[in-house]
């Protein structure tokens, strides 16, 4: 019994207002590719499928086209839905595609649902637990005391009895942790406030393999057997250095399962380049490949430059963000352009606040009496 765990799709999401579905389209298409080539029995999706409740149609008609072709393919899929997407809705049809290999779990019913796949010594027990809060758990146990997300996956967990025969695989998304200690994070990732919505590893000990979704950067907790698959490509600049994967879990009965990373190769790569203007340009004309690419730029010049977003966009089309680097102290972080309740400043502080960006050093005082008369000219006009 085999199966790829994937997770974090966030269909039709964008950042920096570019449309992912080309991006997101090109690594289903890779996914569906190794399931085929390493003969899986089950696609396991552990929750946001959708980058919103109410998704973009475009992006209906992606997880629809990818469902098919694996049902077409006769590989079962086993899906729940994540904080991102809307319960019901995904439970719609849920049902009838049951009976096509499809089994969609949107809302939580007081237990998770189980799926068995396959057939005697290769029968594996699938739990589908769909994103939950304390308050969707409390609703079915009234009379059990439950305040935090961790005493909710308690109660959930103590209403399941497993199989003493076969492996049973949890498919839950969660925020977990280990005694304490976090998964490693990225930018793109919504998790609550204060962090207050994680739930210990401890609670799923008894599962053959874990396969969970939520945080975005492929890792383990504790053991092989309990991963987060990440998302199939990079959704912020926290992750260019992620090397993003399917993960084939390959079952030896309820014994410790095997993991393989399957990497996956985005249509265009996340990264981050820096240097001054002239210099990227040159070496843009020498890059055959990954002109293309999400970037972020950071340029170093120290004297003005004029229309840089648009001279670099003539080389790297799909430039996401465009910084300047801040000179001087070294501990100073780079420029970012957001002023801080701005309608509170005069023109004045504002331009020396744009200075010290640009700069990383104040204004002179004889450089000050010069801006501060160009200004009164400017007023006088
Ligand atoms: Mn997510």
């Amino acid at each position: 019994m085999k199966f790829l765990h994937i997770s974090d799709l966030h269909l039709g999401k964008q950042v920096a207002e570019f449309s992912l579905l080309e991006d997101q389209k090109h690594v289903l298409r890779q996914i569906l590719s190794l399931a085929a080539e390493h003969k899986a029995d089950a696609v396991v999706l552990a929750g946001d499928l959708y980058d919103k409740p109410v998704p973009p149609a475009e992006a209906v008609t992606v997880l629809d086209w990818f469902l098919t072709e694996l049902s077409k393919m006769g590989i079962p899929a086993l899906v729940i839905s994540g904080n991102h997407d809307s319960p019901e809705r995904l439970d719609f049809g849920s049902g009838l595609l049951s009976a096509s290999h499809v089994h969609m779990a949107g809302r939580f019913t007081g237990t998770p649902r189980c799926v068995t796949i396959g057939e005697g010594e290769d029968a594996a027990d699938f739990y589908l637990l769909p994103f939950i809060r304390p308050g969707n758990v409390r609703a079915f146990y009234p009379d059990e005391d439950i305040r935090s997300y961790d005493d909710a996956m308690r109660c959930v967990m103590r209403h399941i009895t497993l199989s003493e025969e076969r492996p049973s695989v949890l498919v839950a998304h969660q925020f977990v942790t280990a005694g304490g200690v976090q998964p490693e994070r990225s930018d793109s990732e919504v998790l609550s406030l204060g962090g207050t919505d994680n739930v210990d590893v401890s609670n799923f000990m008894p599962f053959t393999y874990v396969a969970l979704g939520h945080i975005h950067r492929p890792q383990r907790l504790t053991r092989d057997s309990v991963r987060y698959a990440g998302s199939p490509l990079k959704y912020s600049f926290s992750e260019v250095n992620h090397q993003k994967s399917a993960a084939l879990v390959t079952l030896h009965g309820r014994s410790e399962p095997e993991v393989e990373l399957l990497p996956l190769t985005p249509l265009h790569d996340m990264r981050e380049i820096r240097g001054p203007l002239e210099a990227l340009l040159l070496a843009a004309e020498k890059e055959k490949s990954g002109r293309e690419d999400y970037l972020h730029v950071t340029l170093t010049d120290r004297e003005p430059v004029s229309d840089p977003l648009h001279r670099l966009r003539q080389v790297y089309p799909n430039i996401m963000r465009l910084d300047f680097a801040a000179h001087g102290s070294e501990e100073q972080e780079d420029a970012d352009f957001s002023a801080h309740e701005p309608e509170k400043k005069t023109p004045e502080q504002l331009f020396d606040d744009f200075y010290v960006q640009m700069h990383g050093e104040q204004l002179g005082d004889e450089e000050k009496t010069l801006v501060r008369s160009l200004m009164n000219e400017v007023w006088q006009e």
